[in-house]
């Protein structure tokens, strides 16, 4: 018999949990809409998703967030807030550390990559049926400009327990 390792937040200690990956996401949002990007490869690879990737050695959160939606989609994201972390636990036992960032400018032409088709959408269209389970519960706090702190526990796709602690708005 196999017993679950991880079903709910409170089942896991988070004072002792270490992510096995760190990785980033950064939402481009200007003119009343939000750039996303139909993921091609990787981890939720077919979602709709921010763009962003895992942390390379030495380089900050948001200097990967900045060279992750560089790679994706071309472009260099600009006026950087940074919202909070997102901590995610998978029942197989993978985990990952995700710190989100958004921006309201920048330079260049989304542009479809190797790994990414960039995709706007209006403010009030964001398709979350086709996006991971969490990011309806937190994607709008982003768009109000508030910063979070996040915990899920996933089984594969589908979210089993989440606890999610709003941290009021933006640091200016
Ligand atoms: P490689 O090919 O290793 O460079 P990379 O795109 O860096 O891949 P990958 O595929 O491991 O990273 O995916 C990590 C990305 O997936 C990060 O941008 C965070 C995002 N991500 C993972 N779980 C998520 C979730 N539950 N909700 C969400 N984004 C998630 O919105």
């Amino acid at each position: 018999m196999t017993t679950a390792l991880f079903d709910s937040v409170s089942s896991i200690d988070w004072s002792n949990w270490k992510a096995k990956d760190i990785a980033t996401l950064m939402f481009i949002i200007k003119d009343g809409k939000i750039l996303l990007i139909r993921k091609k490869r990787g981890l939720g690879a077919g979602k709709i998703n921010g763009p962003g990737g895992k942390l390379d050695p030495g380089e900050t959160p948001e200097q990967c967030a900045v060279r992750e939606v560089q790679e994706e989609l071309l472009v260099t994201p600009e006026n950087i807030s940074y919202h909070g972390i997102s901590l995610f636990q998978f029942t197989d036992g993978y985990s990952i550390h995700v710190y989100i960032f958004s921006a309201t400018d920048f330079k260049g032409t989304p542009t479809e990559t190797d790994e990414a088709i960039p995709l706007w959408f209006e403010l009030d269209r964001i398709p979350y049926q086709e996006m991971w389970e969490d990011d309806g519960i937190w994607l709008p706090l982003v768009l109000k400009g508030q910063r979070f702190h996040g915990k899920y526990i996933f089984d594969g796709d589908s979210m089993v327990d989440h606890e999610l602690v709003n941290l009021g708005p933006l640091k200016k």
